[in-house]
């Protein structure tokens, strides 16, 4: 293990074999975890140049962390839920969340953007760590109607001090919730380093409400699989919850709206490029003979095709109504947001009149 977490593949693409987590994919499972992490790139690259474009109002991106993202929805079972915060973009893919719906919310034409039951996989929430709470409810719920199965609920190293997740941390314990509390450690919380968020490493402080909590390699999509597979297995076995801490790195800003120029070192950046998730899993398939030229060169024709639909159905999003944001405030009829949504109306068509 090193100080980046249990690892099965080095930043060389050799394999190291670890004796609590045995993980030995078929070559074909090795290619769809490359293919998986490729693509989502590519749609995530698609998402920067779109908000450069003046085609969508935001994109947080998920650079450097596909093998996190990735290795744990792999992990998933059907029935399984997931409850992420606003990057999880490999994983709503993984869930069968069209790509276009994460350009629908970014566009703001779409509060939601998709069914959260359809895929098993809830909104992407921006209130940092709410979703912990909501996913530990969940669970909760879930454990009481007897379902074989477990919540993943994945939020940031900013997100472990906001007291929701601590208060998710003790609830989830005490009460043997199945879930696992899956943090993606990206060093950085915007513009706040690691180290101004926590004194101990994050994984450790499972141990202080009670449950068990790991580091794992979050470059190394195979540990990240094996590790939350066990992990899943632990939740869904009622054991209670389990914390990973996926130690990885947010490659680029945290949103379009941000300059990390302004705060970090490039050469902090090289030192995480040399860990890249995906060239690491590249010099595994080649070293084994898993896969070839023409299987990367096939997957980047793929990426670009894909990245074409995105374009293609972004630019021709027809924007909402406006008062259509009335819409979904509640489920039912509501006085308040009736007497909005009139007020709105006639702000608008005061403008209508002047014209
Ligand atoms: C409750 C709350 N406080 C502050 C913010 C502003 N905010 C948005 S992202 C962010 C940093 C989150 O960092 P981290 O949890 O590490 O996730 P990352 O963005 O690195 O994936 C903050 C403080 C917010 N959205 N919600
Ligand atoms: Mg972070």
């Amino acid at each position: 293990m090193s100080g980046d977490g249990i690892r099965l593949l080095t930043p060389e693409g050799e394999r190291v074999p670890h004796p609590d987590y045995p993980f030995d994919p078929a070559p074909e499972e090795l290619r769809a975890l490359y293919r998986d992490m490729a693509l989502a790139r590519r749609v995530d690259a698609e998402g920067v140049t779109l908000q450069r474009q003046g085609e969508l109002g935001l994109w947080p991106s998920l650079l450097g962390q596909e093998a996190a993202q990735v290795g744990s929805v792999r992990a998933l079972r059907e029935g399984d839920r997931v409850f992420p915060s606003y990057r999880e973009h490999a994983v709503a893919l993984g869930r069968g969340v069209d790509p276009l719906a994460l350009m629908r919310l970014f566009r703001g034409v779409d509060h939601g953007a998709w069914d959260p039951d359809a895929h098993d996989f809830h909104l992407y929430t921006l209130v940092i760590g709410s979703q912990t709470l909501h996913a530990t409810g969940y669970a909760c719920g879930m454990a009481k109607d007897g379902a074989d199965a477990a919540v993943i609920a994945y939020f940031g190293d900013g997100a472990t001090s906001q007291g929701d997740v601590s208060e998710a941390f003790n609830f989830a314990a005490v009460w043997d919730a199945p879930i696992v509390f899956f943090c993606q450690n990206n060093q950085w919380a915007i513009s706040e380093p690691n180290e101004r968020q926590t004194r101990v490493p994050l994984h450790q402080r499972a141990q202080g409400f009670g449950f068990p909590g790991v580091r794992v390699d979050g470059n190394d999509v195979l540990a990240v699989q094996a590790v939350t597979r066990a992990a899943l297995d632990h939740a869904r076995s009622g054991r209670g919850p389990f914390l990973i801490e996926a130690f990885t790195y947010r490659m680029g800003a945290h949103t379009t709206s941000d300059d990390p120029s302004r705060y970090r070192d490039a050469a902090e950046v090289e030192s995480w490029r040399a860990k890249d998730p995906l060239l690491r899993l590249e010099r595994l398939l080649r070293r084994e003979g898993a896969a070839d030229d023409a299987f990367f060169a096939e997957v980047a024709v793929a990426g670009e095709a894909l990245a074409a639909r995105v374009r293609e159905g972004v630019r021709a999003m027809a924007s909402p109504a406006p008062e259509e944001m009335f819409d979904h405030v509640y489920a039912e009829a509501h006085a308040g947001v009736d007497r909005e949504r009139a007020a709105f109306a006639a702000y608008q068509a005061s403008f209508a009149e002047e014209g």
